[in-house]
């Protein structure tokens, strides 16, 4: 009797072994050195510490990367990921991959489109309302012309533009929007094409502009993120456009933003739209995790607002925010 009972708990542990193995979530991002991934990927793990999981996290700058990452979680045995690609035209290649390994796939902050550039519909996705945060940008920009005691006409406006993303086009749309409805004539609002969504793409982006219209001596100066503010002012500074003459306005809020507010000068990075890389960060892992576990689907469009942060405020505007 007793040598049936200990053959069967040898029998058993194995199983028990295996069952007590943590499930796998994986994150992948398109730009892991951004410090707005590396915030979403530290709420990440938190969730994953709260709710019991294990997180795998990926940087995937290109196509193949991510391919191969996908193929990586799939050995690992990981149930499902979320991911931001470094193309959203990747969707249709990324959503056949998740279905042959069978994982659970949803988007954050870049929503995955089809070959026609449509949103595919059973990827669910978490992103900021672009448009909307836009326009809170271009507001904030018209508070501070005002308050400078600037005149619309002479300002040059530089929208530092990633058109081919489609939730970057709708933010720098939103806030050149808001400015034309405002009064600022159409004439004055010059494009910058950034190659990529960071600082040195955008500082590369403004010099070429700022060249082409020297006529301006004040700018405003915005993009999908931060970093694209940033790659203005710095630009600016470079030519002689000081932060009297310069008020840029980011979206993020996450270190970015924090280096320059902590600076013992302001420079012309004047705000940012804080969004919040905790629920963007949190949430996903969440939905995934109990989407693959729970068989519980997550909302199809889930997206976020935001605040305008200043240096003045952003102590209290980040407490606000659970930051
Ligand atoms: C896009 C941008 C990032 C960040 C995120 C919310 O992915 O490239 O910088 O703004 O949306």
């Amino acid at each position: 009797m007793q040598r049936r009972a200990l053959t069967l708990a040898l029998l058993a542990t194995p199983f028990a072994l295996q069952a007590a193995e943590p499930v796998k979530v994986g994150f992948l991002v398109k730009q892991a050195e951004e410090p707005w991934f590396q915030d979403e990927w530290k709420f990440a793990e938190q969730a994953a510490k709260e709710k019991g999981f294990t997180l795998v996290k990926i940087g995937i700058p290109n196509g193949e990367k991510t391919l191969a990452a996908i193929d990586n979680l799939a050995a690992q045995k990981a149930v499902g990921f979320v991911i931001c690609a470094p193309d959203v035209k990747l969707g249709v290649a990324i959503n056949r991959a998740a279905k042959r390994h069978n994982l659970k796939v949803m988007s954050v902050d870049d929503q995955l489109v089809d070959g026609a550039g449509k949103p595919i519909a059973d990827i669910p996705h978490m992103g900021i309302s672009g448009y909307e945060i836009g326009k809170q940008v271009g507001a904030g920009l018209l508070a501070e012309i005002k308050a400078r005691g600037w005149k619309l006409d002479e300002v040059g406006v530089l929208r530092v533009a990633y058109d081919q993303l489609p939730t970057g086009r709708d933010r720098t749309m939103g806030a050149a929007d808001a400015l034309k409805a405002a009064g600022m004539p159409a004439a004055n609002i010059i494009d910058a094409p950034q190659a990529k969504t960071d600082t040195e793409s955008a500082f590369n982006a403004a010099n070429i502009a700022f060249t082409k219209n020297a006529k301006f001596k004040k700018w405003v100066a915005f993009g999908l993120n931060d970093e694209a503010a940033l790659g203005a002012v710095r630009a600016g500074e470079g030519r002689g456009i000081k932060a009297d003459a310069m008020l840029a306005i980011g979206i993020g809020g996450s270190q970015t933003a924090l280096n320059e507010f902590t600076k013992p000068t302001a420079t012309g990075f004047f705000g940012t739209v804080l969004i919040s890389p905790k629920r963007h960060g949190y949430e996903t892992a969440v939905a995934v995790f109990e989407w693959a576990t729970k068989g519980k689907t997550p909302p199809a469009v889930t997206l976020t607002s935001g605040v305008l942060m200043t240096r003045q405020n952003q102590a209290d505007i980040r407490k606000q925010m659970g930051l």
